[in-house]
């Protein structure tokens, strides 16, 4: 068996094959792995970090494999190193839809600067959200300058996808039985950017007054981000059109958020809620046993924000303290 130095190594040296290997471990559910997972993951959190992390969401049709692999091919234009995660729900079962998605992804696939990844969304520790965030962090260890996350574009993938990213986009389609979904108040709230796919000569007209329709249910939706206005751009993910300026748009709302500093703080934030979530699935694995007031609670999650240490393995020393044993 590989060591966690080997893979460590691996990781480093952009190795796609050892991170594949080191994607496969944090994944197993196994006690053995899940401390291997643990020891790989605290090595690696020095070189974490330095991505642009975009959600991607939209109805299933929408074309969001589509946009990535052109998007992403963009990327590697300009000299970028793209990772692509999607989040299957399907992929623990039956290999249906991932392969769909693989096979859309052809030509972004043979990039060397590409590497692409279904992510299980099944429950890990009983719990219902997944390691996708900890395969982050590994890709950007790797040197991936992008990290795309494709969701289901259905139930809980979005708010998943939304807490451990920094840009969320939504795919829209003109008239593609996506209103309900799409203007649905939950989703307005969690966008930064709307790009309208499929818009071609003919639907023009239409997809203009679909984006009016847009603008006017995001005037009446809290400010996300200070002089943010949620931009809604017009374009085709297949004929590559649009394309650019969403790369743009995205440049400008990393740019806007780091200098008013919300970009530091929304990261803090989501290592916070992500310690919470190891916290909990660390505690469903050792016993449902209530206990009373602990305070070392509040100093490993600021350890776990301070990035002194990743947040799940923060989560498992609080965890191991509070039982009086070691987690196996
Ligand atoms: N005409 C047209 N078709 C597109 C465009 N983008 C994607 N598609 C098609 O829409 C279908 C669904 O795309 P896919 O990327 O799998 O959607 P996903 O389910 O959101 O990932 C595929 O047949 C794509 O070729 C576009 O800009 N124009
Ligand atoms: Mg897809």
């Amino acid at each position: 068996m590989i060591s966690v130095k080997n893979i460590i190594e691996g990781i480093k040296n952009a190795d796609k094959r050892l991170l594949g290997k080191a994607i496969t471990l944090i994944e197993s559910k196994k006690p053995e792995h899940r401390k291997l997972a643990e020891e790989l993951l605290k090595a690696i959190m020095p070189f974490t970090g330095n991505s642009v992390r975009v959600g991607i969401t939209g109805v299933p049709g929408a074309g969001k494999s589509t946009f990535i692999e052109n998007f992403g091919r963009l990327a590697i234009k300009k000299g970028k190193k793209v990772a692509v995660l999607a989040i299957d729900p399907s992929s623990s079962l039956n290999k249906g839809s991932i392969l769909g998605d693989k096979t859309r992804m052809e030509e972004l696939s043979k990039e060397e600067n590409a590497f692409i990844r279904p992510s299980p969304s099944s429950g890990f520790l009983g719990g219902v959200a997944n390691t996708t965030f900890e395969t982050m962090l590994l890709c950007e260890a790797a040197g991936y300058d992008y990290i795309l996350i494709e969701t289901v574009g259905v139930g809980q993938s979005e708010v998943l996808v939304a807490d451990i990213t920094d840009v969320f986009l939504f795919l829209k389609i003109i008239g593609g039985g996506d209103e309900l979904q799409g203007i649905k108040r939950g989703i307005m709230e969690m966008v930064d950017l709307i790009f309208i796919n499929k818009v071609d000569e003919e639907n023009l007209q239409k997809a203009k007054m679909t984006k009016q329709e847009l603008l006017r249910a995001l005037f009446f939706m809290p400010e996300k981000e200070k002089d943010w206005k949620t931009p809604v751009l017009l374009g085709s993910a297949l004929n590559n059109e649009g394309l650019e300026r969403v790369f743009e748009k995205i440049d400008d709302f990393i740019n806007l958020k780091k200098k008013s500093g919300s970009f530091e703080k929304i990261r803090k934030n989501q290592s916070e809620k992500r310690f919470e979530y190891w916290v909990q699935e660390y505690i469903l694995q050792m016993t449902k046993k209530e206990n009373s007031e602990e305070n070392s609670f509040e100093k490993h999650k600021k350890n776990a924000s301070e990035l002194k240490g990743n947040p799940s393995s923060e989560a498992k020393l609080f965890v191991e303290k509070l039982l009086g044993k070691l987690i196996s």
